[in-house]
């Protein structure tokens, strides 16, 4: 189904005045506020095409009605959320979960609806009905070479489908690792690895970017090879200037100060990206925002700081994507929340009084440098974010018209109640 430019209009018109009260009365008390609009307007977030339908856990899945079945339908889905809110122009594909039939058509659809190919993501933590080798004991760390090499191909062949798709990036998880003291010689599988991402680096097209992403724990219970983001760092500085470490959410220790860890990857150009989610006890990847914005305020707090520090450009120069699972909610309302906090972390990030913050900092007035941010988190910036969308033809209350348009009955009776989406 399509949402109809009409539709949005005519929602719009319902709720434009309130709209237009709220922001005026924003806009008197903020010194910056068409200046934040114009970088909402621009800021894009990528949806994974394996967050589309109800994810599951290790326990059980509960499908939810009308999944899209396949790459087609997740792209007509990315494709509706893009045109309610005019912030998730971009799919961050997952091989081999959603492999083009022809790349030159699926390029073409994602066209249609406003869509651009952010990074393509490699799986090497499953083994896949038809593949020769098992990654049980792990995949570019593996002790078998003949592994090692079966890995680095699907990488190499991941790269292939982003290049023909548009995608300048490949972002690399891995779930190698150890569950055992002694299994492994952490040393061998570092250097094994290693190996295994120069070959993979050295397929990258002049123009791309290899993401490096960590994890503390998950599959592997005692050790990750890639566990942390000083060993991302580590693989990243030693593969060369096209590989960059990726902060996923969810992927620290409990209480990691993952804005300390922003801050440095910036600082020394290495970081290249981000799988936002939230989570309150693990790799939870619950809604972006729902348990702890605050957290994902100071991270965007060092973001925007760092980013300006080195005259990046917000909207481009990272990776911003969404690495989510939706076990409870319907999936497209759950990635409509987590880009509006997204947005909303950024916009406030932007409010951020940087002259009196630095005063704050240089007089060790630390009372004040509280008061400068809580400042800019307490504000209520929706009136920005909805004006931003208003003015790119996307929809006010985004989730309301979601359902005043009864988007997923509709797409229950084009796809039936059983489809399963491939993913999570
Ligand atoms: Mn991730």
């Amino acid at each position: 189904m399509r949402i109809q430019k009409q539709e949005i209009e005519k929602h719009n018109g319902k709720l434009l005045s309130r709209h237009q009260r709220k922001l005026k009365q924003l806009s008197n008390e903020i010194p910056n506020a068409q200046k934040i609009i114009r970088k909402l307007i621009d800021f894009q977030i990528a949806i994974p095409s394996w967050a589309l339908g109800t994810g599951g856990t290790r326990f059980g899945r509960f499908s939810g009605p009308g999944e899209p079945g396949s790459l087609e339908q997740k792209i007509e889905d990315i494709g509706l959320l893009h045109t309610l809110n005019k912030s998730s122009g971009a799919v961050s594909l997952h091989i081999p979960w959603d492999i083009p039939t022809s790349n030159r058509k699926i390029k073409a659809l994602a066209a249609e609806h406003g869509l651009k190919f952010d990074a393509v993501n490699s799986n090497t933590f499953q083994d896949q009905p038809r593949q020769k080798l098992s990654y049980k004991f792990g995949s570019l760390q593996h002790v078998n070479a003949k592994v090692r090499q079966q890995a680095i191909d699907h990488n190499i062949e991941v790269i292939k489908y982003g290049k023909a798709l548009g995608s300048n990036s490949i972002t690399v998880w891995l779930s190698d690792g150890s569950c055992f003291p002694g299994q492994l010689n952490f040393r061998k599988a570092f250097q094994r690895t290693l190996e295994s991402l120069e070959e993979i680096y050295a397929a990258l097209p002049s123009n791309w970017k290899m993401f490096v992403e960590y994890k503390a724990f998950e599959p592997n219970f005692y050790s990750m090879t890639v566990g942390d983001w000083g060993q991302s760092y580590l693989f990243a500085s030693k593969l060369g200037p096209k590989a960059y470490t990726l902060v996923d959410l969810g992927h620290h220790l409990p209480n990691a100060n993952i804005e300390q860890i922003v801050s440095l990857l910036l600082m020394e150009g290495k970081l290249g990206g981000f799988h936002f989610n939230d989570s309150k006890y693990g790799d939870d990847d619950l809604t972006v925002g729902s348990i702890n914005p605050y957290q994902l305020f100071l991270i965007f707090n060092e973001l925007v700081e760092g980013m300006d520090a080195r005259n990046m450009n917000h909207s481009t120069d990272l990776g911003w994507m969404i690495d989510a699972s939706h076990n409870v909610k319907d999936p497209l309302e759950d990635l409509l929340q987590s880009v509006e906090a997204i947005k909303i972390a950024y916009a406030q990030a932007l409010l951020i009084d940087r002259r009196e913050l630095n005063r704050a900092q240089e007089n060790n007035d630390v009372a004040r440098a509280q008061e400068i941010l809580q400042q800019a988190y307490r504000t209520d910036v929706r009136p920005l974010l909805a004006e931003a969308r208003l003015k790119s033809g996307a929809a006010l209350q985004p989730i309301q018209l979601f359902r005043e348009l009864n988007v997923r009955k509709q797409l229950v009776s084009e796809r039936g109640s059983k489809a399963v989406a491939t993913g999570l």
